[in-house]
């Protein structure tokens, strides 16, 4: 953890009824796979989320209906933050692992997939956020090449259990257009830097670095409420809005 404290946007991905066997217990809750996010103004361009299969998560209790899958150390930070049922000590209802998760429909805040999956990434820390991530291959970077391994790849499908119709039909949604990088700027840049692969972590990060300071300064939005205006202007009217219509929580650590 770095020095300074870092506040993400959770997005309250909503797992879709009917709950597969190892959900039964949560059945007549809401049960949500809360995703951390720096950038809220990118939620219309989602296309699945992401796991870690080895990774260690539980359902915990936020409240009388709501039930987050996060990792333990999250549901500890959370519980200081006044989201848990019981204050200040989270509460498993159903300890979990990435594999688990891997195919819950999932019902996500903007999207404009009506329906997205949960699929496997493989450099999701669990150090970090919830170790949910939510994918938006147009804006970043990681998610790109993370979908683009999973749909050139059929052994890294097969080895996850990964169902064709979970990843093919989500294609990029163009939803911010930067000066030079277009309307799709993470496949741009990760072209551009001949990226081959998810485990190119020098490359992704140094196309993280160019996509995440031009979309923030220079990047303009073409859908939703706010097209036209600058991604700095619309980023905290929309997470405004998401936090007031209770589709997402603040969390930081
Ligand atoms: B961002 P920082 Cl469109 N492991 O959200 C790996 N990555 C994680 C994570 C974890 N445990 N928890 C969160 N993240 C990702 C959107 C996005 C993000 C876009 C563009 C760039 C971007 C959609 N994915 O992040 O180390 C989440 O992905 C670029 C940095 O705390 C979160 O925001 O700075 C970001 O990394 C947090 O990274």
């Amino acid at each position: 953890e770095g020095v300074q404290p870092q506040d993400y946007t959770l997005i309250k991905m909503e797992v879709v009824l009917p709950f597969p066997p190892k959900l039964r217990a949560l059945e007549g809750r809401r049960v949500f796979l809360a995703a951390a996010t720096l950038r809220p103004e990118t939620m219309y361009g989602q296309t699945n989320s992401w796991v870690l299969p080895n990774g260690k998560y539980g359902a915990f209790e936020i409240n009388e209906t709501d039930v987050f899958i996060v990792t333990e150390r999250a549901a500890l930070n959370l519980a200081y933050q006044n989201l848990s049922r019981v204050p200040e000590k989270p509460t498993c209802l159903v300890q979990l692992t990435g594999h688990d998760l891997i195919g819950l429909p999932l019902k996500s805040p903007l999207a404009f997939n009506e329906i997205i999956y949960s699929l496997p990434m493989l450099t999701i820390l669990t150090d970090k956020g919830t170790g949910i991530v939510t994918s938006v291959p147009s804006d970043s970077p990681d998610d790109y090449m993370a979908l683009h391994d999973l749909k050139l790849k059929p052994a890294l499908r097969a080895k996850f259990g990964v169902k064709d119709e979970w990843v093919f039909p989500f294609d990029i949604v163009p939803i911010i257009n930067i000066p030079e990088f277009g309307d799709k700027a993470a496949e741009k840049v990760c072209l551009d830097l001949k990226i081959k692969s998810q485990n190119e972590k020098e490359k992704l990060a140094e196309a993280k670095r160019l996509t995440y300071l031009r979309g923030f300064t220079e990047g303009t939005m073409l859908v939703g409420e706010y097209a036209g205006m600058r991604v700095q202007d619309a980023k905290p009217l929309i997470k405004s809005k998401l936090l007031e219509v209770g589709e997402a929580v603040m969390y930081s650590e």
